[in-house]
Formats: structure tokens, C-alpha cells, sequence
């Protein structure tokens, strides 16, 4: 049953002692921070460590904005910002989050929100919009995208991520306010690099000297975000509303396991990260790039593999003896062998430590969500190591096969009707309906996508591996079989 009260400043004092909550004076902070894109991840990651700052360094409270969809200010105004992250490990601990002082809805609150990025007390700003939500082509910003269209022609009014960071920006210039930092914290290898390569190729289409005047005073660190946050479900819910006494709108869960390395590259001041945890670095690309190639790359093969294999979540198909082999072996065979050594990264014990994680039983991390956004997740996450891999001459079947997973995926929800969460989900779709079963030929119908594929297309090994993987995978009883080849050196 849902409780009558609402988790809120005025109800916090209700909450059982086993509820954490801030320890802090809520109303003595600043708002220091405007986050993009205010969803589970950034409400269980970002904002915990933040919040577990602001009793030291009051001023870095954070605004969150999101971009379209109005459903977490709605949940959380009333709840003055409030939320609860549940932790998942035998039993969950709970804990309220006060970091957010401000929610907004970009949508109707547009002026609020530019109005926050040009206050004076706000350095940073964050986005965690998703692998999509950058607008980014192979080689920068891609213009001919609808939002990044529309925002060109109406800059004040912008759509898009890089049309408010650009936007806020142009104020404070404007105002003799100093930049403020834009720390991408989304999966992208060189996340902070692409940004801003596409902000001022952006900038430079509005206004050439506000590009120059970003490309001189702003920052755009690099970051590696991780912690595996399974959506919120009905379960979580109730175990909130229950355990708090208290109605909590939108409650968010994570594994125990969280980790943020960040370039130290601020201009404009940065809250005492070094306090919580947070890993200050000079130059991270090692870090983001193993944790791309390694767990999200292997989450991803979870993903496609297990959900032809009639599995539900990610623990599920750890339960799987061969696809959990495979999934190790790759992590160990294909992709650990086409990494460069990071300092104080090995391998080994890296990859022992993510098996682990995909092994708690208490995480329910659905496989269909990990599923969502294939044509811009694998890129990033598969695609360059198949590359360096073939460059190599390492073999590339294990690497082919969740690839292979992934078209016969789409071909299946296709031919069922059924939409796919993924910005290309009309091409996709069109694609997976004409597909005849036969490999080469619909292999062929997905690699002419170049905006996904690439150079990849063009590479006979690559295509010839694709077939084999899609045929193998797409025959009677044949996952088993293609999942028993997997890395050991090809298959027969
Ligand atoms: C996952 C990631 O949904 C997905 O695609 O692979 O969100 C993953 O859980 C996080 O990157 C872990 O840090």
C-alpha cells in the first residue's frame, strides 16, 4: 500500500533511523552544479558522491535539468528534491539523497534553465544524456541532425545537449561571467575530447568569436563513470515506500560497486572530489577505454546473447555456464589482449572483479534495457576492438558473435512488431523486416548502414565473420553451439 505522506524537507524527521539522509543543512547550500539528463544513473551516482560532499562544500549542490521528458521533476518538486538510493548487496541499505536542491524541465522551463547556467555560483556543468544524446558523426558534431538543425537556427532557444552547454555559455560571456566546466560523464571513450570537438563546431555556427572565446576559457575533462543501476521497478518501490514509512516518487538502486575517475581539468573551481572517493587523474583515457572494451562491451554480448537464449537479466545469464564462459573468455582472449597498459589497472583481477559483479544476485539488471540503443552503444563498446583486433591479425570470431546477436535481434523484434528503444529504430526495423534468413545477404542489408558500421562494412574478414557468427547463431539449437566456439581460436 502506498503511504499517505510524501518523502519531503518537512517529512524527514519521520524516517526511521535505518534510513540514511542528509547530515547536512539542506538550506544552507548553493546550487554550484547544473546537471543535463537527471535520470537514475546521475540520481544514483553523481549526486550520492555530491551528496555525501555537501556537509564539507555547501556551495556544490546540484540543479538537475532534464532535457524533454517532465516525468522526475514532476516526481521529485513535490518531494522538494528528495530521493532514495537503495544499495543491492544480501539486503539493501537505503539512503535519502539531498544533493538535488533544484529540478527543471528543459521543455517548459527553458528560460529557469538558462537563467541557472548564467548565475554566477554555478562552475560546473554535467551531463549524463546517453550515448544518443550528444548528436556526435564519426567526425564531430552531426549537423544534419534534427536537433543540432533547429538549434543552429534558433540558438537562444535551444533542443539539444550541446545547444544548452553552448547557450549558458554565450550568457556568461555576454555577462563577463567567467565559463564554467562541461564534464561529459556518459560511456564515451574521450567523452570530454568529443564534446568538445562538437561544442565548438557547434559554437562556431552560431557565433565565430564565442566559439574561440569556449575553446580558450572553458574545460571539457574527460571521465570514467561506473555502477551498474538497474532501473527502477515496482519491487524497489515498495521496498522504499515500506521501509521509509513515507512515499518516495522515484526511488533508484545501484550495485554497492561505484567508481568516477575524472580528469583534473577545471576552469572555474571543482567541488573536493579527492574526499569522496573520486579519482582526480591527469589523463584517464586508459581507464575509460577498459571499462568500455571490457564491462560494457561484455554487458552488451550479455545483452543480445542472453535474450535470444530466453534469459531475463543479467545474473540469469551469468547462470549459463557457456554463455558466461564465453563472456569471460572474451573479456580475457579477444579484448584484454588489444588493450594498452593503464597504470594501476590489471587486467585480470579487473575482469575477476566485473564477473562478480554481473554475478550479484541481488541486482535485477534487465538485459532488455542493456539491449536499448545497439546502434550507439557498439560502436564505442565492440567495434574498435574488432578493428585493432583484425589490424592485429588476432582472431575476431568471439568478437563477431555478440555483434551477430545484436542484427538477429533487431531482425526478431522487427518481425514481431515490436518497437526498438534505439534512435534508429525506423532504419533498424525496416532493415530487420526484409531480412530472409539468409546470412551473407542480411548481414549485407545491416552493414550498408554506414553511420553505424563504418570502415567495418569494407573489411571482407569482418564481413565474412559477421555471416558465419549471424548463420551459426541463427540455426536450430545453433547459440549453444556458436557460443562453444567463442574465442578458443575459431570455430569449425
Ligand atoms: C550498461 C551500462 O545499460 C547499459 O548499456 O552496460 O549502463 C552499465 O551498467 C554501466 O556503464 C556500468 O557502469
Amino acid at each position: 500500500m502506498i503511504p499517505d505522506e510524501r518523502l519531503s524537507e518537512a517529512t524527514l524527521v519521520n524516517l526511521p533511523p535505518t534510513v540514511a539522509r542528509p547530515t547536512y543543512d539542506r538550506a544552507c547550500t548553493r546550487i554550484g552544479i547544473v546537471h543535463l539528463g537527471v535520470g537514475a544513473f546521475h540520481r544514483a551516482h553523481q549526486a550520492a558522491y555530491l551528496d555525501a560532499l555537501l556537509e564539507d562544500a555547501p556551495e556544490w549542490a546540484i540543479c538537475g535539468v532534464s532535457l524533454r521528458n517532465p516525468d522526475v521533476r514532476d516526481a521529485l518538486r513535490p518531494q522538494d528534491g528528495l530521493y532514495t538510493l537503495s544499495l543491492m548487496d544480501g539486503g539493501p541499505s537505503l539512503r535519502v539523497i539531498g544533493a538535488l536542491r533544484e529540478v527543471l524541465c528543459a521543455t517548459d522551463e527553458r528560460e529557469a534553465v538558462l537563467a541557472r547556467l548564467a548565475n554566477p555560483d554555478v562552475r560546473l556543468l554535467m551531463l549524463t544524456v546517453t550515448e544518443k544524446g550528444y548528436c556526435l558523426a564519426d567526425d564531430g558534431l552531426d549537423l544534419a541532425h534534427a536537433d543540432i538543425a533547429h538549434d543552429l537556427a534558433t540558438p537562444e532557444a535551444p533542443v539539444s545537449a550541446i545547444g544548452y552547454v553552448v547557450a549558458g555559455l554565450a550568457r556568461r560571456r555576454a555577462l563577463g561571467l567567467p565559463a564554467y566546466t562541461v564534464l561529459s560523464c556518459d560511456n564515451l571513450a574521450d567523452n570530454g575530447g568529443r564534446l568538445q570537438r562538437a561544442t565548438v563546431q557547434y559554437a562556431r555556427g552560431v557565433d565565430p568569436a564565442l566559439a574561440d572565446w569556449i575553446d580558450t576559457h572553458a574545460s571539457f575533462p574527460r571521465s570514467m563513470v561506473d555502477s551498474i543501476t538497474p532501473a527502477t521497478d515496482a519491487a524497489l518501490r515498495a521496498r522504499v515506500d515500506t521501509a521509509l514509512g513515507l512515499h518516495d516518487a522515484w526511488p533508484v538502486q545501484r550495485e554497492p560497486y561505484t567508481q568516477w575517475v575524472v580528469e583534473d581539468r577545471f576552469c572555474n573551481g571543482r567541488p573536493p572530489f579527492e574526499r569522496v572517493g573520486v579519482l582526480l587523474s591527469g589523463d584517464i583515457a586508459g581507464h575509460d577505454r577498459a571499462k568500455l572494451k571490457l564491462l560494457n562491451a561484455a554487458h552488451s554480448s550479455l545483452a543480445y546473447l542472453g535474450i535470444l537464449m530466453g534469459e531475463e537479466t543479467v545474473a540469469d545469464a551469468m547462470r549459463q555456464p557457456l554463455l558466461a564462459g564465453f563472456v569471460e573468455r572474451l573479456m580475457r582472449e579477444a579484448i584484454a589482449p588489444t588493450l594498452d597498459a593503464v597504470a594501476g589497472l590489471a587486467p585480470d583481477a579487473y575482469i575477476s572483479a566485473i564477473l562478480a559483479r554481473f554475478r550479484n544476485p541481488d541486482i535485477r539488471h534487465l538485459l532488455s534495457q542493456i539491449a536499448w540503443d545497439g546502434s550507439q552503444k557498439l560502436p564505442v563498446r565492440i567495434f574498435g576492438t574488432l578493428r585493432d583486433a583484425h589490424a592485429a591479425g588476432r582472431p575476431i570470431d568471439g568478437l563477431c558473435l555478440p555483434v551477430a546477436a545484436w542484427l538477429l535481434f533487431v531482425r526478431r523484434q522487427a518481425r514481431a512488431g515490436i518497437v526498438l528503444v534505439d534512435p534508429m529504430d525506423v532504419a533498424l526495423r525496416e532493415i530487420g523486416r526484409a531480412c530472409t534468413g539468409d546470412a551473407a545477404l542480411d548481414v549485407d542489408r545491416f552493414l550498408a548502414l554506414d553511420a553505424v558500421f563504418g570502415s567495418l562494412a569494407q573489411t571482407p574478414a569482418v564481413v565474412a565473420e559477421l555471416g558465419h557468427a549471424y548463420a551459426r547463431l541463427d540455426a536450430d539449437a545453433g547459440i549453444a553451439d556458436a557460443l562453444r566456439c567463442g574465442t578458443e581460436g575459431g570455430c569449425a
